[in-house]
């Protein structure tokens, strides 16, 4: 059976200072929050993940999202530098947790890149180029992985925070997508399967194995998934909502 690691973070006391782009700063119930991400946690878990928790970050307030500090294949591990400064940072921790499993790899100044912009599709990689990934972070990208064989693929996001907030991969050569937040023509060759239009955020889901780890919010968009057979395990992650976190953002998952 193929084992996979998961990094994640307990979330950090300051998180009521998180970064904010695109939605209105909400009261975040700190206590409500870990006992979500607990659950969250717990059901990578359960779902054959082995969990590696890293403690809270203090004074970090987004290190919860761990997705963001790397990128993950199985080749190497690369390094990212977040966009906002707010959150570079975060970064030394994860390498070092990463450290074990892979060779590491750095994504250097002044490219900026966060791991919620780089959506992988086999050895297709599509990266969104948002207020926090540049130009110089696609090349940076290039120039790591191509030598592995990915085609590296940039693609304008500037309606929302990431790529992926626009469209994850939920398998089977199949994105779940909000046509709103990504030109739909760049992904010629995959299926793609609408998000309902009243859940603009609902774009956001985390395959693992034969599963779909989906907000419990986003009730019409997983009866999409689940009438075209995608089998769906909701979590409720409605506080780290309130800091535009969602499913993917959690966790670092990869074969060990
Ligand atoms: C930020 O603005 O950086 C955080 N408040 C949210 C990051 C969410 N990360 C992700 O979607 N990969």
């Amino acid at each position: 059976m193929q084992m996979l690691t998961a990094i994640t973070r307990e979330i950090s006391p300051a998180i009521a200072r998180c970064a904010l782009t695109h939605i209105e700063r909400q009261p975040i119930d700190y206590e409500l929050a870990c006992a979500q991400h607990r659950a969250y946690v717990q059901c990578l878990n359960h779902l054959g993940c082995e969990v590696v928790t890293l403690p809270a970050e203090p004074d970090l307030p987004d290190s919860v999202f761990v997705e963001d500090a790397a990128i993950v294949l199985d080749e190497v591990a690369i390094i990212t530098r977040p966009g906002h400064e707010m959150r570079r940072s975060e970064t030394p921790s994860i390498e070092e947790a990463l450290q074990p499993y892979r060779p590491i790899e750095r994504i250097d100044a002044p490219a900026t890149l966060d791991g919620g912009d780089v959506l992988i599709v086999g050895r297709t990689i599509y990266v969104g180029l948002s207020q926090r990934t540049n130009e110089a972070g696609l090349a940076d990208l290039h120039r790591i992985l191509a030598p592995h064989g990915y085609t590296i693929r940039g693609l304008p996001i500037d309606a929302c925070l990431h790529l992926k907030s626009a469209c994850t991969h939920v398998g089977r050569k199949t994105l779940l997508i909000n046509r709103q937040w990504v030109d739909a023509g760049a992904f010629a060759g995959l299926d793609l399967l609408d998000i309902n239009e009243d859940e603009p955020d609902a774009a956001n889901a985390l395959p693992i194995g034969d599963a779909i780890v989906y907000p419990a919010a986003f009730t019409k968009t997983r009866r999409c998934l689940e009438d075209k057979g995608f089998k769906v395990v909701p979590v409720d992650l409605s506080e780290l909502a309130k800091a535009e976190g969602a499913v993917t953002c959690c966790s670092l998952i990869f074969r060990s």
